[in-house]
């Protein structure tokens, strides 16, 4: 007999990092697996989105370095009131890619201060289990494999890269296309309702492969939503066929 994926609850117990503890205990409270990918160039769609979108996601996916307008005081502290407000994490998806000093670096220092406000942070694995030493405050989504056309995260890179996410403690999850192991939540980006791809190599799945093919625990929509005429209804439409499908395929 086949064995059925995990519930978000029989999750709770074998996930121990604070931080995916937060993120089940988020979902089974909101019934959400969404996370939107909020790729927008100013701190006020930034804002507006996170306002529309909040009380559907469990997280808020960032890439802060594409802001125009970047302010700690003016983007920071009301998007962390916002992450209050509606009760989702922060999730900065830098992809660290460097040495471990570099890294340490990059995540504290220059213009975004990721340590200070990122609830957890995706780190590329390719330099290595000691790299990823410095992301200690937070937690670490490890990128497993890319949703990407001709991404080079083949077979024997995710096994290697899923080495790592299982054994490095600040590591709770993956990014992947694929299944990961049971210890590990894994988030899939690449989703898309209408779309099968962008022109621009990257390669959209419905919420539907994303449950039953791959077990995912959580869903990363970006211009699904975003760029959509009601965000917020497109945000209720993507959390609604997202919950539908994590329960299907119970
Ligand atoms: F690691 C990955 C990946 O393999 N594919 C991705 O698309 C990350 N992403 C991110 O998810 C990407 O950087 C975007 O921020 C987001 C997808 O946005 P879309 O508008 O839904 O295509």
């Amino acid at each position: 007999e086949e064995e059925k994926r995990l519930s978000y609850e029989q999750k709770l117990d074998i996930c121990d990092h604070s931080i995916a503890q937060k993120l089940l205990e988020i979902a089974i409270e909101k019934k959400s697996n969404l996370i939107v990918s909020a790729d927008v160039t100013t701190t006020q769609e930034l804002l507006a989105l996170a306002e529309k979108v909040g009380p559907h996601i469990v997280a808020l996916k960032t890439h802060i370095d594409i802001l125009i307008d970047f302010d700690s005081d003016n983007t920071i502290l009301p998007l962390k009131d916002l992450a209050t407000k509606y009760n989702f994490l922060l999730m900065e998806d830098r992809k660290f890619a460097d040495i471990g000093n570099t890294q340490e670096l990059q995540f504290a220092y220059g213009t975004y201060k990721i340590s200070n406000w990122a609830d957890f942070v995706t780190a590329q694995v390719i330099a290595g289990y000691d790299s990823l030493d410095c992301f200690r405050n937070v937690g670490v989504v490890a990128i497993i494999g890319m949703s990407s056309k001709g991404t080079l995260t083949d077979a024997d890179y995710r096994e290697d890269a899923t080495k790592i996410a299982l054994s490095h403690p600040n590591v709770f999850g993956g990014v992947a296309q694929n299944k990961v192991p049971n210890e590990l939540l894994l988030f899939t980006p690449g989703i898309n309702l209408a779309d099968a791809g962008d022109g621009k190599g990257q390669q959209y799945n419905t919420p539907e492969h994303a449950f039953t093919q791959l077990e995912t625990d959580f869903i990363i929509v970006g211009r699904g939503i975003y760029k959509s005429t009601d965000a917020e209804k497109s945000a209720l439409t993507y959390k609604i066929a997202g919950w539908s499908a994590y329960e299907a395929s119970l």
